[in-house]
C-alpha cells in the first residue's frame, strides 16, 4: 500500500441534483484532484453514495461525474479502496473491478511502517443497536438482495429514495454524541489492547480524532457540511478540515 493513506467517509452522493449537492461534489472533486497530485491510497470508508445498488448490467447514472473522476485517479496511479457502508453495500463488478482497486464488505486491517490499522464503516457497532444489527443481516442477505434485484430498477430506486434520504438526518444532540463517543472509545481501546495503533470509522459523522488509551480513533465527518479527511503520512494519523485548515 502506498503512502500517504487518506480516509474519507459518508460523502453520501445523492441520487437527486440540487445546488447543495453540486457544491458538495465540487468540493469533493477538488479534494480528489489534490489526492491525484500526491498519489498514494484513498479509502472510502463507507456511505460514499446515499444509495447504490448495482445490477449485473446496470449502474446508477446519477454518479456519472464521480465515476469519471475516480477513474481518472485510478489511471493516475492512486490506489482506491472501498469499504461498503449501510447505504452502498450492494456493489458488483463495476465498483469492485472497474472503479476501485479493492472492495471490502466487512471490517479490514493492515499494517504499514510498523503501525497497525483497524478500519470499519462502523454501523451496528453500538452495544444498544440490537434492532439495527438484525436489519443489517436482513438487507445484506442473498435472499433480500435477490428479491430487491428482481424489482424493476425504477421501482427499486423509487423505494430507495424514500428510505435513504440523508439530507433529512439532523445532527445528533450533544448527549447522544457523548454516549456514542464513549462507546466507540471503548471499542477502540479493545482493539488497541490487541496491538492496533489506529482505528478509523465512519457512519457517526463526529469529525473527531480521539485519544483512546494506547491508540488513536478517527471518527470521520461527513461531506454534507463539514468536509474532512484523515491521513497517515507514514508517521502519524491526523484529521483535517478540507478547505478550512489546508
Ligand atoms: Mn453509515
Amino acid at each position: 500500500m502506498e503512502l500517504p493513506i487518506y480516509f474519507i467517509s459518508d460523502v453520501h452522493l445523492m441520487l437527486t441534483e440540487s445546488s447543495e449537492e453540486d457544491a458538495k461534489r465540487q468540493s469533493l472533486y477538488r479534494f480528489l484532484n489534490f489526492v491525484r497530485t500526491t498519489r498514494g491510497t484513498l479509502f472510502f470508508v463507507g456511505d460514499l453514495f446515499d444509495f447504490y445498488f448495482e445490477y449485473p448490467d446496470m449502474i446508477p447514472k446519477s454518479y456519472f461525474d464521480f465515476y469519471n473522476k475516480a477513474f481518472q485517479l485510478r489511471k493516475a496511479g492512486v490506489d482506491l479502496r472501498f469499504i461498503a457502508g449501510n447505504h452502498d453495500y450492494w456493489v458488483l463488478d463495476f465498483m469492485k473491478e472497474k472503479l476501485m482497486s479493492h472492495t471490502y464488505f466487512d471490517d479490514t486491517t493492515f499494517s504499514i511502517r510498523g503501525k497497525n490499522f483497524y478500519i470499519t464503516h462502523g454501523d451496528g457497532l453500538l452495544s444498544w443497536d440490537y434492532g439495527y444489527r438484525i436489519l443489517k443481516k436482513i438487507i445484506r442477505s442473498p435472499f433480500f438482495i435477490w428479491c430487491f434485484r428482481s424489482l424493476h430498477p425504477t421501482t427499486a430506486y423509487k423505494i430507495a429514495r424514500k428510505v435513504s434520504r440523508t439530507e433529512n438526518h439532523p445532527e445528533l444532540p450533544t448527549e447522544i454524541k457523548n454516549k456514542v463517543r464513549t462507546e466507540l472509545k471503548k471499542q477502540a481501546s479493545s482493539h488497541f489492547e490487541k496491538g492496533f495503533d489506529y482505528m478509523v470509522c465512519g457512519h457517526y459523522h463526529l469529525n473527531e480524532l480521539i485519544d483512546a488509551g494506547k491508540g488513536k480513533l478517527a471518527v470521520l465527518g461527513d461531506w454534507q457540511d463539514q468536509p474532512s479527511y484523515a491521513v497517515f503520512d507514514g508517521k502519524e494519523l491526523t484529521l483535517h478540515q478540507w478547505e478550512n485548515d489546508d
